[in-house]
């Protein structure tokens, strides 16, 4: 990666590499590689450097956003699941003080009661939900909007 480009990290939590192949009436027909390459278009057209990764891993995730710290000026997350239940993962983006935006696929407040809290956005620049691969998209510009801005 060249220094002068904002460098953003992203990440996909639990199950995500599912995408496109089971349950496509809740999370779309797209499969992970093509949020990927539609990220990867859209950083291009924003002049920024992405570097994404998922892992079903609530500790792999936590390791990736200490080790943004000094490398990465922005994060982009989706948690999955994790947005409900995980403190550590908060934690851990409070701690590198990152800016920070939320994604999810779905419109978690549309669904069961469980997935409308979210442990992360309190922690968030905010949080886009319920435009499938797009959240992702708007995700990006905002959060690099918000770097520029800075
Ligand atoms: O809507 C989202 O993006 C979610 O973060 C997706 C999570 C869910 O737990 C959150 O409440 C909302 C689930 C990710 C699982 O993805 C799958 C994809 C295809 C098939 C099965 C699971």
């Amino acid at each position: 990666m060249s220094s002068d480009l904002l460098k953003i990290l992203v990440l996909h939590g639990p199950n995500l590499n599912l995408l496109g192949k089971r349950e496509p009436g809740i999370y779309g027909q797209q499969t992970l590689e093509s949020v990927e390459s539609l990220l990867k278009f859209e950083a291009e057209n924003l002049g920024v450097e992405i570097f994404s990764q998922q892992s079903n891993h609530e500790g792999v995730l936590i390791d990736q956003i200490q080790g943004a710290l000094s490398v990465f000026d922005g994060l982009l997350i989706n948690p999955a699941a994790y947005t409900h239940t995980s403190v550590a993962i908060r934690d851990a983006i409070a701690a590198v003080a990152i800016p920070t935006v939320e994604v999810h696929l779905s419109n978690i407040h549309k669904r069961e009661a469980f997935r409308h809290h979210s442990y992360i956005a309190p922690v968030a620049i905010g949080q886009i939900s319920g435009f499938g691969a797009e959240s992702y998209r708007l995700g990006l510009q905002a959060l690099v909007t918000h770097l520029r801005s800075q």
